[in-house]
């Protein structure tokens, strides 16, 4: 039972029991991944502070090397992950091909696989404006005992056993779910705690926020256009509202908690999209659908797509329940 003001530590061990394969694993893996986002928090958090900010291989001020921060990011998460031997593989939005990890005694006996969008949304960094990390869990289709396979990584998202996402921002949170509903906790950076301060996360039904980035309107096709005509109409509750920070995580927390819809459609330039299914899409559709809304590429369930190829993107449209299937009609109908 999610009690406000639990800390994250107390609600992973009370919930632990509710988790499909109970061994503590995942509960290990959700708390390297709390720890690593305290990392990194800081670092986001310094930014505009520090000369941090520019092009990795850039020299600073006092002539050291510079590390971007989208790349200390995914060094953060990956160190962590790999030193707590809690996972037998990582796949990254920053890296070419996936992470083998061996584990204790090389055994290769860790169960879960790891995909993380590190710093999603990362040009936000230098204008102070929100980032966010986005993770996936699945259990390895592989035997236990031999090195992962591409195999366990291009799983539909359907098979998620955990996703989440960390949200840099006014306050750093993390929002995540097990399968049983999606909880949001509020790091207090004095004492770096995490508390439970969004219980049970549910995306209200309907919406009256949309958000995309309007200025590929000439290349978005045709439904995507209807449907934007018909958020802008004045009739009923409509004109809807327009907010596009063009960082998924804060555009998708805001929607969940106020009710809007998130699309990034197939343009005439991208012809499918720009987002990555497997760091962006399956988590944050196991997130909707975890909290009562909807995620499709615009007429398929983002979690039942099989996946062909780990950088493989998908037009996306996700949020309220009652927007996301309005918006897939105008697709269906154009
Ligand atoms: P990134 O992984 O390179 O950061 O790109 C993903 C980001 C999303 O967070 C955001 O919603 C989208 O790209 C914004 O794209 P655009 O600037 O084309 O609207
Ligand atoms: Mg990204």
């Amino acid at each position: 039972m999610a009690k406000k003001n639990q800390t994250l530590g107390e609600f992973i061990i009370e919930n632990q029991s509710e988790f499909k394969y109970s061994s503590g694993e995942l509960s290990r893996l959700i708390n390297s991944i709390r720890l690593a986002a305290k990392v990194v928090n800081h670092e986001v958090n310094k930014a505009g502070l520090v000369d941090i900010l520019g092009a990795a291989g850039d020299t600073n001020i006092q002539g050291e090397d510079q590390q971007k921060l989208d790349v200390y990011a995914n060094e953060a998460f990956i160190k962590t992950l790999t030193n707590r031997e809690i996972v037998c593989g990582i796949a990254s939005e920053e890296e070419d091909d996936f992470i083998t990890i061996q584990g204790r005694n090389k055994k290769n006996d860790n169960k879960y696989i790891v995909l993380i969008d590190p710093l999603d949304g990362s040009s936000n960094i230098d204008v102070n404006v929100s980032v966010g990390t986005i993770f996936s869990v699945y259990r390895r289709v592989t035997p236990e005992g031999t090195p992962v396979t591409l195999e366990d990584f291009l799983q539909p998202g359907n098979r998620q056993v955990a996703a989440g996402y960390i949200v840099y921002g006014t306050s750093t949170m993390i929002v995540y779910s097990t399968g049983h509903g999606v909880n949001g906790f509020t790091l207090n950076p004095a004492i770096g705690t995490y508390y439970l301060s969004h219980p049970n996360m549910k995306f209200p039904e309907d919406g009256h926020i949309y958000s995309v980035n309007e200025g590929n309107y000439v290349h978005f096709p045709q439904g995507v256009k209807n449907y934007i005509k018909y958020c802008q109409a004045e009739e009923g509750d409509r004109p809807y509202t327009s907010r596009y920070i063009g960082s998924l995580v804060s555009d998708f927390h805001r929607n969940m908690i106020k009710g809007g819809i998130y699309i990034y459609p197939n343009t005439s330039k991208d012809p499918n999209g720009k987002l990555r299914l497997l760091y962006e899409c399956n988590p944050m559709a196991y997130l909707a659908e975890q909290g009562g809304g909807k995620a499709s590429d615009g007429s398929q369930r983002i979690l039942d797509i099989q996946p062909t190829a780990l950088h493989q993107r998908v037009p996306f449209f996700c949020g309220s329940k009652n927007m996301v299937e309005k918006a897939e009609e105008f697709m269906q109908k154009a």
